[in-house]
């Protein structure tokens, strides 16, 4: 097997040499206060939803809870759930401008998701609706208690699996064709973990005016 665990590393970013795909992390994009601050006033404020999807012909609750913030006509079809965008709140305002500037990407929506212990989780799948424009850049900022963030290959099985433990205050971008040829999932765990905050700040081409 292919070793993927290949860094360069300029200044705070460490880029992963992964075939088809570009993607970096910022170990300490918040230090932990700040980072522990933040995962408290978002899991009390945020508008945090139980959403159920279609499965088998039912409608079943969703491993996870989630909400979506964005600019005014954002709304989004997220595996079968029709989101709408609620205006971002002056916290999600504040670290979307601050993670535009160090990414040098625009992002138009956040995807908020909260995963309460090891039963939450999210399967594999690519961000690849089409509202988002080809190659779309992805900033994914991790909040709480370490989080287990694997990414596999489409269609090469010569490549092994990735393993992130992503801890609090990491920035994790996700880029190139990394939605084309990717697929990510956070997994669940029978190990006891904590309250997981992630927030997946996304473009979006296909908002109203
Ligand atoms: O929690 C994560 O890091 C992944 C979330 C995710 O993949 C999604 O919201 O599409
Ligand atoms: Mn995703």
């Amino acid at each position: 097997m292919s070793q993927l665990s290949l860094w360069s590393t300029a200044g705070d970013r460490q880029t992963f040499a992964l075939p088809d795909a570009e993607v970096s992390l910022w170990q300490q994009f918040y230090d932990p206060a700040t980072s522990d601050h933040y995962f408290q006033e978002l899991r009390t404020t945020l508008a945090w939803q139980q959403d159920r999807f279609p499965l088998a012909g039912k409608y079943v609750p969703l491993p996870r809870l989630q909400v979506l913030y964005g600019d005014r006509g954002c709304d989004y079809d997220y595996s079968g759930i029709a989101m709408t965008a609620l205006p971002w709140p002056p916290l999600l305002a504040q670290l979307r401008a601050q993670i535009q500037q160090i990414t040098g990407h625009e992002f138009r929506i956040v995807v908020a998701n909260c995963y309460r212990d090891g039963a939450d989780s999210v399967g594999w799948h690519a961000d690849n609706e089409s509202g988002m424009g080809p190659q779309p850049a992805i900033a994914s900022l991790s909040l709480g208690a370490t989080r287990r963030f694997s990414l596999k290959h489409k269609f090469r099985r010569d490549l092994p699996r990735l393993d992130l433990d992503l801890i609090s205050g990491s920035l994790l971008l996700m880029a190139g064709r990394c939605q084309d040829c990717w697929l990510h999932r956070v997994p669940k765990t029978k190990r006891p973990v904590g309250e997981r905050i992630n927030l997946t700040f996304r473009p979006w081409t296909a908002a109203r005016s």
